[in-house]
């Protein structure tokens, strides 16, 4: 399969998150995408840089506000003092209900909330870099796939679920499966479908497109009334407007057995396959796995593989598009077993 790679994706390496309370070390980190790459190169994967810009998906994706915002955000935050770069940024006010989020604030945390929806995306010096060459790698691998390649795999980090039109949320600042699936709209499929396999719900994604009829967003993770995202990921939201019916969600209780994560499965391709989807982005999360130090699914490599099976039973054009996955060492093995999987019933081309 060929997978496009992301070589700015090392700029992007905040030292600590806030976890229950604590400062502790970022579980998503740069060895998380190196483990990756080394995984499909040692199994003869080509590695692609990205070869295309995706300019014109991230302005239909993201708003132009936030999208200044992030560019200039680790300069604004030096500028306030140089000691900074030392420092990384955390808002700590956000406008909730009752709030105007209409007013960009001159204070710099107070335009940091604005743009997020948590504390939980820290900033680093190469975060803007590395986010956007993300976007060209999404479009890359979209456009290898409308130009007849089977499947293209993005190795790119930071991930970009939970980043919606104008916030970063979840470690993640530009949704890549968003701007893959509009990509692949603006060639020349007509109905794309977003397939969510994250232990996370993508609430970015779901929201970008939850009034459109064009993409129909799936999404199978833990249950949000214990789960991150928390006010997302519901059952009954199932799109509005131009979109009703486009939006399916499968929460499933945290600590589900596999067997349910499959029967989940299953009801999210029949959907999609019913829909006729021409072609698909596949979110792939790998933190559904037994070993995930975050999250609370039971998936071994063996069921990867079987993943990785299923989707290509789908016989679409496919992008896959790396979210989560937080057991590093394992995590290149795991995405290996998912490519593997999907070449075994769709052929290596
Ligand atoms: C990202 B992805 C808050 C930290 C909460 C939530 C998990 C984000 C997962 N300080 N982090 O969907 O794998
Ligand atoms: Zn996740």
């Amino acid at each position: 399969m060929i997978a496009y790679w992301n070589p700015l994706h090392a700029g992007h390496a905040p030292a600590h998150e806030i976890f229950r309370g604590d400062k502790v070390a970022c579980f998503e980190t740069p060895a998380r995408a190196d483990f990756v790459l080394s995984a499909l190169q040692g199994a003869g994967h080509e590695l692609r840089e990205p070869d295309q810009d995706g300019a014109s998906a991230l302005a239909q994706i993201h708003g132009d506000r936030y999208l200044d915002f992030l560019r200039t955000a680790w300069s604004q935050w030096l500028s306030l003092d140089p000691q900074n770069e030392q420092r990384q940024p955390f808002p700590s006010v956000w406008p909730v209900r009752s709030l105007r989020s209409d007013i960009e604030p001159v204070n710099f945390v107070a335009r940091l909330g604005l743009y997020s929806m948590d504390n939980g995306s820290p900033l680093a010096h190469g975060t803007w870099a590395a986010a956007r060459e993300g976007v060209d790698v999404a479009a890359s691998a979209a456009h290898a796939v409308a130009q007849g390649a089977r499947a293209a795999f993005c190795v790119s980090r930071p991930p970009g679920h939970h980043a919606g039109r104008d916030f970063m949320g979840g470690y993640c600042f530009l949704n890549n499966a968003a701007i893959a699936a509009q990509t692949l709209r603006n060639l020349e499929f007509e109905r794309v479908a977003v397939l969510d396999v994250d232990y996370h719900h993508g609430n970015g994604t779901q929201s970008i497109f939850y009034e459109r009829s064009d993409v129909f967003f799936a999404s199978i993770h833990g249950d949000p009334l214990t789960e991150y995202p928390f006010y997302l990921g519901y059952a009954d939201e199932t799109g509005e407007g131009e979109g009703a019916g486009c939006n399916l969600n499968l929460p499933l209780p945290a600590g589900s057995s596999v067997a349910a994560w499959f029967e989940a499965l299953e009801i999210a391709c029949k959907r999609l396959g019913k829909w006729g989807a021409t072609a698909l982005v596949v979110s792939l999360g790998l933190d559904t796995f037994e070993g995930d130090p975050i999250s609370h699914f039971a998936l071994t490599a063996g069921d990867f593989v079987r993943l990785g099976e299923r989707l290509a039973r789908l016989g679409l054009p496919t992008v896959f598009v790396l979210e989560g996955g937080y057991a590093a060492a394992e995590l290149g093995h795991n995405a290996l077993c998912v490519v593997n999987g999907f070449e075994a019933v769709a052929g290596a081309a």
